[in-house]
């Protein structure tokens, strides 16, 4: 039986790398094999690209010439590595997927049809079970990429983080309308409570969603 493929969403600091640490965690105890990606990036190809775009080097070409950026580093990052772990039973747990590019680069002007194009040619058909919207006002979520930015561990804004607040709350609205639409694939958990019962909240939704019955 083929793994399960799980993607998380959400705006800037909405805690989607916390919480795909803690359900790995959890997963690997339930004796799941786990494989943990992001977007942009996740294949060495698909890396490559991500420092253009996130540097902002593409930011030149437009909201169309990065959309095919990010179609052509998804690409990569799917044949490369999200089918392999799937075809090897590996549950694989990826930061961002195709939902990124519809809202970020759909809030910036790209259509719908181009879109479109672009998710097959992308994806070849491969659509996540289970994606999980963490969702926070834009406000809070800055406010905690800001204080990353302060810690010495931390890294300084990217290309995105770096639009205004009305953008980033136009996002959100993109965002919980692709779950409105999609309720059988997309769960919306709200993020803005602590780290504990988020985590809480998204194990109920995988169990509920997935069970684990047939794994380890
Ligand atoms: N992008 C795009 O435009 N089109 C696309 O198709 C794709 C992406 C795939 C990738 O950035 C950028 O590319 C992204 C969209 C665009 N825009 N931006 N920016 P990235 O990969 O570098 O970053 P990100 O995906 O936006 O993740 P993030 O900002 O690092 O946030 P996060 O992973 O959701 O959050 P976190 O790192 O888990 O937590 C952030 C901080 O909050 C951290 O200090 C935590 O300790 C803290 N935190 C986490 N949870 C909590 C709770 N519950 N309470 C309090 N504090 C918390």
């Amino acid at each position: 039986m083929r793994g399960r493929f799980i993607t998380f969403e959400g705006g800037e600091g909405a805690g989607k790398s916390t919480q795909i640490r803690r359900l790995r965690e959890r997963l690997e105890k339930a004796g799941v094999a786990v494989t943990v990606t992001r977007e942009p990036g996740g294949s060495p190809g698909a890396e490559m690209i991500r420092e253009v775009l996130l540097s902002g080097k593409a930011k030149s070409l437009g909201p169309r010439g990065e959309a095919m950026l990010f179609a052509a580093a998804r690409a990569d990052h799917v044949d490369a590595t999200i089918r392999p772990a799937l075809d090897a039973r590996s549950w694989v747990l990826c930061d961002r997927y195709a939902d990124s590019t519809r809202v970020y680069q759909g809030e910036a002007g790209v259509d719908g049809q181009m879109l479109d194009l672009l998710e097959l040619a992308a994806t070849a058909g491969l659509v996540p079970d289970l994606t999980i919207l963490i969702d926070i006002p834009a406000e809070i979520g800055l406010k905690r990429v800001e204080a990353r930015s302060h810690n010495p561990a931390g890294t300084a804004p990217d290309r995105f983080e770096a639009d205004t607040l009305a953008v980033h709350e136009r996002r959100r609205a993109l965002f919980l309308e692709l779950a409105e639409a999609q309720p059988e694939r997309v769960t919306v958990v709200d993020g803005t409570g602590d780290v504990a019962s988020v985590e809480d909240a998204i194990w109920r939704a995988v169990e509920a969603r997935l069970g684990l019955a047939g794994h380890g």
